[in-house]
């Protein structure tokens, strides 16, 4: 079988994960990696053992060994590198958020349907195995309708004032922080999993920590580096939000995002609510589903392959009480990606797992009227998303 080229523009935190979860698909080539200088595209192409590396990221799109582009830059370059990638005719697989604001994620959502090519946006956690058996369990019908959508999406890696990244920085990050990066993934596996989409929200943010301290550098997520020569830099965009919603079917709902609180390292839950069965699914113990009943007591029932639906399968690799992880659910999303990639990106061949530009689109629109909401006072707002014109 012929490889696949591949070529990662944007180093940071979560490339090695692209880069990871891509080796061991087998079937595909990472042929270079580009940085933001020479210099730091060769550093980071010897750290992961990729022969190429390029300065400049159009040097990399323009290498005809390369058929996919992974996107891992900060989101202010999301817009620019993806449509040069999508305007070569090249597959894109862009990281969250598809771009700063709705605006743009329109742009990139009608370039990537006009370019007829792959488009994935890397809402990891729907490649999760007892995220998809929820999914099929309420497609199915067995929680019955579902009445209340609710969790949370909890971190603590900013909660010391000298972290300070790109994620904080309005003209790099955007000028939302929690609810751009985390909420994102929240709202997509909310909608993901129950089907109903988010009709109107009503927003409250804050900003816990105002003032930062940058060392110059901008830090890695999770990253504790950084020299002691600090300068205060003003933050304005949100570390913590809470959100009631109302879905296009009249189901409720609600969640708080944020990044300063304590003990919370990356807890994502969320718990739908149905008028037969209740079901809950926390990321930090993601081989567990929790069903809830009324009449019945309630049960758990494992990640395990003998235990699941058929259709889950794929996304299980390893038999019941072997724990499988974060890195697992990413490269379950990568096997997906690389699958449509072979099929040309053909609409039809899409793996229903996957998102696409159009979810991260959408998630832009989500995230927007969340920003209105709170700048009008916590006023309810409707969500605007624009149908493709294709
Ligand atoms: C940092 O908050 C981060 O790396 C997010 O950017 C990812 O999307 C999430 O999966 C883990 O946390």
């Amino acid at each position: 079988m012929k490889k696949i080229g591949m070529g990662l523009i944007g180093p940071g935190f979560v490339a090695a994960h692209h880069i990871d979860a891509v080796r061991r698909l087998g079937d595909v080539d990472i042929v270079a990696v580009a940085g933001s200088s020479q210099a730091s595209a060769e550093k980071k192409a010897h750290e992961y053992k990729i022969d190429r590396s390029y300065g400049d990221y159009k040097a990399l799109i323009a290498d005809p060994d390369i058929q996919v582009i992974h996107n891992t830059t900060p989101n202010h370059l999301h817009l620019p590198v993806t449509m040069a990638a999508l305007a070569a005719g090249k597959h894109v697989i862009s990281d969250k958020p598809l771009a700063l604001n709705a605006n743009e994620g329109r742009q990139l959502r009608d370039a990537a349907i006009a370019a007829k090519v792959a488009h994935v946006v890397t809402f990891n956690y729907r490649g999760n195995p007892l995220v998809q058996q929820a999914r099929g369990m309420i497609a199915r019908g067995e929680t019955g309708d579902l009445s209340f959508v609710h969790g949370y999406y909890l971190q603590d890696w900013m909660t010391d004032p000298n972290v300070y990244s790109w994620r904080s920085d309005p003209a790099k990050g955007g000028t939302t922080s929690a609810l751009g990066d985390i909420g994102s993934h929240w709202c997509d596996l909310a909608e993901h999993v129950s089907g109903l989409k988010i009709a109107y929200v009503l927003a409250d943010l804050t900003t816990v920590i105002p003032v930062r301290y940058s060392s110059g550098t901008s830090a890695e997520a999770f990253s504790t580096k950084g020299g002691s020569d600090r300068q205060p830099v003003e933050v304005h965009a949100e570390d913590l939000a809470s959100v009631l919603l109302r879905f296009e079917n009249g189901a409720k709902g609600s969640f708080s995002v944020g990044q300063v609180l304590p003990g919370h390292k990356n807890d994502l839950q969320l718990e739908v609510n149905g008028r037969t069965l209740s079901l809950k699914w926390r990321q930090e113990e993601q081989n567990e589903l929790w069903i809830g009943r009324h009449n019945q007591p309630n049960s758990i029932m494992a990640k395990d392959p003998s235990l699941v639906s058929k259709d889950v399968l794929p996304y299980v690799h390893l038999p019941g009480g072997h724990q499988e992880s974060w890195a697992d659910a990413f490269r379950n999303i990568m096997s997906d990606a690389y699958q449509w990639v072979r099929e040309g990106g053909k609409p039809e061949a899409r793996p229903a797992a996957l998102a696409t530009f159009e979810d991260g689109y959408r998630s832009t629109c989500l995230v927007e009227a969340m920003l209105k909401s709170h700048a009008a006072g916590g006023a309810w707002q409707n969500v605007q998303h624009s149908p493709s014109n294709s």
